[in-house]
C-alpha cells in the first residue's frame, strides 16, 4: 500500500500542512476522488487545522485536465492536439524571430503565485537571463506588490517580519483591509481561539467598510469609507502623539524620517479624521488607546490596502504606526502582510516579478546583477538594468503592438485583471500567446494559440514557502495525467532550444533548488541550509543559513526579522514615510454614485478552475450577487432577489441583489469568482479600472464607481451546469 505523503495546501498563503493518503474505494469513473486528503498535525502553521477548501482539494484534481500540447494558428480556428516537440519548437521559433524583429523587451512571462519555487527561478534564469529582458511579472503584482515595495521602502529589504505565533501573544490584533475569517481561515482560527481564551484582555479591531465575518468578532470594528485608511491612520498617530503613548527612545535610536511625519499628523485632529473616515470620534480614540496603552500590537493586512492606488502609502502608514511605538521585533509585534497565494512568497524570494531578482536583489542595483550573471554563467549585461514590464503595462504594450510573445502561466487573467474588455481586446491582438494551464477550458485558454498541459500540486516536486517564512516541500505523490510536464520542465527545455545547455541542465528540481538557495547566501532570505531531502523531513522557516543547520533542527518555527532592531537599510534604521491620502483613483460622482469593491467567498478560490469543479463548494456558493445596504436598496426600490444591472464607464454586469446591513451604505460588494465561463455577465473585473499605485504599479481593483438600474426580466442562467462540459478539441480522444 501506499504511504502517506505530506504536503502543502495549494490554495492559500496560510500554508496549512496536509497529509495525503490513497482512498479506500477504488476509482469507479474519472472524478472519482482518489485521494484522502486531511490536515497534518506535525505542520508547525497550521497544526492539523484545515479549511473546506484543503479538505476538498483531491476532488478537483482529475476534472477537466488539459492533457496534450494544442496549437492553433489564429484564435478563430480550433485547437489541433500536437507533440511537445512540435509544440515546443514552435515557441522557440517564435521567440527567435521576435528577437531578431523586435529585439527581448517584445517577449512577455505572465506567471503566479501558484507557481512552485523551482518553476519560478527556471522562469527567471530563461527570461531575465538568457533572453535578457526582465519582462516576468505575475498575478502577484496584483496581489502583494504594494507589501512588498513598503517592507523595501520602509526596512530595506522584502519580508514580513512576523510570525504566526505571534497571533497567540498579542495584546491587540489590528486587521486592516483583510477578511482573514474568509480568506486566512487557518491564522484566524488560531487567533479566534486565543482571543476568546483571553476574553477582555486581548483586543481584535478590524478596519473594513464591510461587516465582514471577520469583523463580526471584533471589539471594535471600524466600518471607513473605502480608500480612507491613511487618514485613519494618520488619526490614530495624531492622537498617540498628543498623549505620547510614543516610543521616543525607539523612535531616536532605531528609525529616520520622524521629523517630517511629526509635522504632516497636525493636519490630523479626531474631529477631521472621524468625519473623513464616516466612523465616530469615540471610536477612533478607542483604537489609539489600545495600540497606544497594548504591550504587544500585531497588524494583519492584505487586499483592502495592497490593492489600491496609494497601496504603498497605505503600507507604509501602517507600518509607521509600528515604529512610533516601538511595536516591531518582539513576541506579538510588528506588521504581518497575509501573502494571498500558496507560493507567493517564493515568488519573492526567487525575483518572480519584473522589478526583482533572486535572493531578495533589485534590478536596478548593478551588485545584484553582477552576482546573478556570474551565478547564472552567462556575460557580464545579460541582465537589463532596468525593470521590466508590470503586469497592466503587459496588457498595454499587447495593445501597441510591442508584444511578439506573451506567455502566459498558471494565471487565469481573462478573468483576474481589471477592466476585463480592454484586457480581452489586448488578448485578442496578441500575435502568439502560450498558455501553461492543469486544466481546460478556462477563459484565457479562447485566447492561445498554444495551450501546454503542466503537472500540478501533487505531481511535481517542488517548494513553496507561506506567509511566516515556512518553507514545505510539497512531493509528487501521483503521475501527471496525459503528457502534463512540470512549469519549470518546460521553462527549461525551452531553454535548452534556444541554445542555452548548461545552464538548464538539471535533472530533477532538488537541483534546480540547490541552485536558487545558493543565491540566497548573505541575502534576508538566506535559505543555504536547505534542500529537498532536509525539507523532506519536515518544514523549515527561514532565515535559515548553511551554518544554521544544527541550530535549526530545534526550529521553533517563532523566528522573526529585525529583532536587534537594526534594519536592512544602508544605516540600519527603518524609514518613516510622510504621507496624506490622495482618495480613491475614480471617485464616486453625481452618475456613479456608488463605490463598488471585490473580493472573496470562503468556499471559493479565483476564478474556479478548482473550486467551480466541487460540489460541495458549489453548493456552498451557488451563483454571483450584489450586496446593497438596506437604505440604498430602498431608495433603489429593489428587494434581496431582484435582478440589477450594474454598471461602470468600462462595462456592465447583471446580477442578483442581496440586501444586507453588513455594508457602508454607498457601497457595494461583488465576489470575483465568476468569469465568463461560470455566469453570464457577471465578471467583476468588467467594471474595475487598471489605475494603480504609481510606486507598486498594483492596481486598484478594490474600488471604482458604479450606478445601479433595476431590470425588470430576470436573465437566463447564472452558473450553468451546462458550462462545465469540455468542448473536445480535434484531434483529442
Ligand atoms: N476563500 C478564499 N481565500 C483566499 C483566496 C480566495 O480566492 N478564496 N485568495 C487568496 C489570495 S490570492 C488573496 S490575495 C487573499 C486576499 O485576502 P483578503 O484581502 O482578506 O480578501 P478580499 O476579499 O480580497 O479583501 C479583503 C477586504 O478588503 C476590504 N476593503 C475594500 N476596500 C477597502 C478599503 O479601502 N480599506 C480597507 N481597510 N478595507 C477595504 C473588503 O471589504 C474585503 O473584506 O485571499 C487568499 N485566500
Ligand atoms: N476584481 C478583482 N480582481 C482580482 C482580485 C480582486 O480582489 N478583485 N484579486 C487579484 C489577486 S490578489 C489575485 S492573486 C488574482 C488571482 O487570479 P488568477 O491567478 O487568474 O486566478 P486563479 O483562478 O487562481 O488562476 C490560477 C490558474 O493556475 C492554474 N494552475 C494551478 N496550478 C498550476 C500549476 O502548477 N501550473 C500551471 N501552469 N497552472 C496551474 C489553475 O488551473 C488556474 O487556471 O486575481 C486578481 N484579480
Ligand atoms: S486556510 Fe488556506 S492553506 Fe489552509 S486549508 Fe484553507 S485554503 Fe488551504
Ligand atoms: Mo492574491
Amino acid at each position: 500500500m501506499t504511504m502517506s505523503s505530506k504536503t502543502l495546501c495549494p490554495y492559500c498563503g496560510v500554508g496549512c500542512g496536509l497529509e495525503v493518503l490513497p482512498a479506500a474505494k477504488p476509482k469507479v469513473q474519472d472524478g472519482d476522488e482518489e485521494w484522502v486528503v486531511r490536515g497534518d498535525r506535525a505542520h508547525p502553521s497550521s497544526q492539523g487545522m484545515v479549511c473546506v477548501k484543503g479538505a476538498t482539494i483531491a476532488e478537483s484534481l482529475d476534472k477537466n485536465r488539459l492533457l496534450y500540447p494544442m496549437m492553433r494558428d489564429r484564435l478563430d480556428q480550433p485547437f489541433q492536439q500536437v507533440t511537445w516537440d512540435q509544440a515546443l519548437d514552435r515557441i522557440t521559433q517564435q521567440i527567435q524571430s521576435t528577437l531578431i524583429t523586435q529585439g527581448p523587451e517584445a517577449i512577455c512571462m505572465y506567471g503566479s503565485g501558484q507557481l512552485q519555487t523551482e518553476d519560478y527561478y527556471t522562469a527567471q534564469k530563461l527570461l531575465k537571463g538568457c533572453l535578457g529582458t526582465n519582462n516576468f511579472d505575475a498575478n502577484s503584482r496584483l496581489c502583494m506588490s504594494s507589501a512588498v515595495a513598503a517592507y523595501i521602502q520602509s526596512f530595506g529589504s522584502d519580508g514580513p517580519p512576523c510570525c504566526y505565533a505571534d497571533l497567540e501573544i498579542t495584546d491587540c490584533a489590528f486587521l486592516i483591509g483583510t477578511n482573514t475569517a474568509d480568506c486566512h481561515p487557518i491564522v484566524y482560527n488560531r487567533f479566534r481561539k486565543y482571543h476568546r481564551k483571553k476574553k477582555g484582555k486581548v483586543k481584535l479591531i478590524v478596519v473594513d467598510p464591510r461587516r465582514t465575518k471577520t469583523a463580526q468578532d471584533a471589539d471594535l470594528h471600524l466600518a471607513i469609507r473605502p480608500g480612507t485608511d491613511i487618514t485613519l491612520l494618520n488619526g490614530i498617530a495624531h492622537i498617540l502623539l498628543g498623549k505620547r503613548w510614543i516610543d521616543a527612545a525607539f523612535i531616536d535610536e532605531c528609525t529616520s524620517g520622524f521629523t517630517d511625519y511629526a509635522q504632516i499628523l497636525g493636519d490630523y485632529p479626531p474631529e477631521h479624521v472621524a468625519k473623513v473616515c464616516g466612523i465616530t470620534v469615540a471610536d477612533l480614540k478607542e483604537a489609539a488607546r489600545c495600540w497606544g496603552l497594548s504591550k504587544r500590537v500585531l497588524s494583519l493586512w492584505s487586499m483592502g490596502i495592497n490593492q489600491s492606488s496609494e497601496g504603498t502609502a497605505k503600507a507604509r502608514t501602517l507600518i509607521n504606526l509600528h515604529l512610533i511605538t516601538g511595536q516591531i521585533g518582539k513576541p506579538g509585534a510588528g506588521p504581518f502582510s497575509l501573502t494571498g497565494q500558496p507560493n507567493a512568497m517564493g515568488g519573492r524570494e526567487a525575483g518572480g516579478l519584473s522589478h526583482i531578482l533572486p535572493g531578495y536583489r533589485l534590478v536596478k542595483n548593478p551588485d545584484h546583477r553582477h552576482t546573478v550573471e556570474v551565478a547564472w554563467d552567462l556575460p557580464a549585461g545579460s541582465i537589463n538594468p532596468m525593470p521590466g514590464l508590470a503586469a497592466w503595462d503587459m496588457i498595454v504594450g499587447l495593445e501597441q503592438g510591442q508584444v511578439g510573445v506573451f506567455w502566459i502561466a498558471a494565471t487565469n487573467p481573462a478573468v483576474s485583471m481589471p477592466d476585463i474588455e480592454r484586457t480581452k481586446a489586448a488578448l485578442r491582438a496578441s500575435p502568439f500567446t502560450v498558455y501553461q494551464d492543469a486544466y481546460y477550458p478556462t477563459e484565457t485558454a479562447d485566447y492561445a494559440h498554444v495551450l501546454l498541459p503542466a503537472a500540478q500540486w501533487g505531481e511535481k516536486t517542488g517548494i513553496m514557502t507561506n506567509s511566516e517564512r515556512t518553507v514545505t516541500l510539497c512531493p509528487a505523490f501521483r503521475p501527471a495525467p496525459g503528457e502534463a510536464r512540470a512549469d519549470w520542465e518546460i521553462f527549461a527545455a525551452v531553454g535548452q532550444r534556444l541554445g542555452f545547455k548548461t545552464q538548464f541542465a538539471w535533472h530533477n528540481s532538488a537541483a534546480v533548488y540547490d541552485e536558487f538557495v545558493r543565491l540566497t547566501q548573505g541575502q534576508p532570505c538566506d535559505m543555504t541550509g536547505l534542500s529537498h531531502d532536509r525539507l523532506a523531513a519536515g518544514p523549515i522557516q527561514w532565515p535559515c543559513p548553511q551554518q544554521e543547520t544544527e541550530a535549526t533542527a530545534a526550529n521553533k518555527y517563532d523566528k522573526r526579522l529585525y529583532t536587534d532592531f537594526i534594519f536592512a537599510t544602508a544605516n540600519g534604521r527603518a524609514n518613516f514615510a510622510a504621507f496624506h491620502e490622495k482618495g480613491l483613483a475614480e471617485p464616486p460622482d453625481p452618475n456613479y454614485p456608488f463605490v463598488l469593491t471585490t473580493g472573496r467567498l470562503y468556499g471559493h478560490w479565483h476564478t474556479q478552475t478548482r473550486t467551480g469543479r466541487i460540489e460541495k463548494i458549489r453548493n456552498l456558493h451557488p451563483e454571483p450577487f450584489l450586496e446593497v445596504h438596506p437604505i440604498d436598496a430602498q431608495h433603489l426600490e429593489v428587494q434581496s432577489g431582484n435582478w440589477v444591472e450594474v454598471r461602470s464607464r468600462r462595462g456592465f454586469v447583471r446580477l442578483r441583489i442581496k440586501v444586507t446591513q453588513y455594508i457602508r451604505k454607498g457601497v457595494l460588494f461583488i465576489p470575483m469568482h465568476w468569469g465568463a465561463l461560470w455566469a453570464d455577465q457577471a465578471e467583476c473585473n468588467a467594471l474595475t479600472h487598471s489605475e494603480g499605485c504609481p510606486i507598486s504599479l498594483q492596481p486598484e481593483l478594490k474600488a471604482c464607481a458604479v450606478q445601479v438600474i433595476p431590470i425588470k426580466s430576470p436573465l437566463p442562467q447564472p452558473a450553468q451546469p451546462h458550462r462545465q462540459a469540455v468542448p473536445t478539441p480535434i484531434g483529442l480522444t
